[in-house]
């Protein structure tokens, strides 16, 4: 029983008059994973604040960045079982329990803002499925810049990368690392910083942005342009919650979605050259991966569509195609 319900069936029983439900000011918890000056946070304070006054204070969204309240990997957890009413995470970090949520972490399918929004269009009714399923309801979704190859010393080719310990957060991160010959260990992008200064990681595949965010360049000297993939962060709501929202305010939240994805994905770009500019700053040697680099890399990637068109079949394939018939 939600707390609302409660406190109704409470005041029922004393006979007591009280106002009707949906005029109950409701508190909503919304935890993040990344750190509050990220973009990604900063559009989801945004968001909150929006619902916040248009619902006329009817639901506050208080948001906890940083995996202050959950950590990435718990959040969505956390919101499925009503822990929290809603909440934002890196769906592809979850492509054990269904590998649609992988979508967007296949190395080289869609490389720029405009094939990532033609990927997550075409792959939308799919995922906003699957999340069905796990009781969740899909509000907005925006894309992080393209990843590239962050290392310690200089590498030219993926001979270059045996051995090295590599950072992961998915599984198509950590598969990535072995099919390079590297040694995947996964770690939250809150923990990086002190990951890459004890040794525990060397090397990463990771956008700029975050890059940027953690300071990397205080213990790494290397980013490789590849434009492997983009990922996205959803926000999620506990479908129970979703339902039990009044019509006005659902269209309030969907309203203040919209506006959160289009001004998350401006973001996004906008902080795309920022943080290139800012890891060079830094004293970072930024470039485009060698040729060799490029050939061994776009190997993996195909081996690893196919294990995800493998893992999905005609979902992903139909995905695929609509995708590719789009561009
Ligand atoms: N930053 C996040 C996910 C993708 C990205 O660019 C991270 O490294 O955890």
């Amino acid at each position: 029983m939600t707390t609302t319900r409660k406190l109704a069936t409470a005041l029922m029983a004393g006979g007591i008059m009280f106002a009707p439900l949906a005029a109950m000011a409701q508190e909503w918890d919304l935890p993040m994973a990344y750190s509050a000056s990220n973009f990604h946070s900063v559009t989801g304070v945004e968001f909150g604040d929006c619902v916040t006054t248009g619902t006329g204070g009817d639901i506050t969204i208080t948001v906890h960045p940083g995996g202050s309240l959950f950590k990435g990997g718990d959040i969505k957890r956390a919101v499925q079982t009503g822990q929290v009413q809603l909440g934002e995470r890196l769906l592809s970090g979850h492509q054990n329990e269904n590998a649609i949520f992988g979508y967007d972490s296949v190395p080289f399918l869609a490389t720029s803002f405009d094939a990532s929004d033609a990927l997550y269009a075409a792959a939308k009714p799919a995922l906003e499925a699957a999340l069905a399923e796990q009781n969740l309801t899909l509000l907005y979704a925006v894309p992080w810049p393209a990843q590239g190859l962050y290392f310690r010393d200089e590498v030219t080719s993926v001979a270059d990368m045996q051995g090295i310990k590599f950072r992961s957060y998915n599984s198509a991160t950590a598969r990535l690392a072995e099919l390079t010959g590297m040694l995947p260990v996964s770690i939250e992008a809150a923990e990086i910083s002190q990951a890459f200064t004890t040794g525990v990681a060397d090397s990463m595949i990771s956008s700029a942005a975050t890059g940027y965010d953690r300071k990397v360049w205080e213990s790494l000297g290397y980013f490789y342009d590849v434009q492997a993939w983009l990922p996205r962060n959803y926000m999620i709501i506990n479908s129970d919650i979703w339902n039990e929202t009044s019509e006005a305010n659902q269209n309030v939240i969907t309203a203040c979605a919209n506006m959160a994805e289009y001004a998350g994905t401006w973001r996004a770009k906008e902080y795309t050259g920022f943080t290139l500019q800012g890891l060079r700053d830094g004293g970072m040697t930024v470039s485009p991966p060698s040729d060799q680099m490029r050939s061994d890399l776009e190997a993996i990637g195909a081996t690893m569509t196919a294990e995800w068109l493998e893992a999905t079949g005609d979902q992903g394939q139909s995905i695929v195609d609509a995708f590719m018939a789009s561009q």
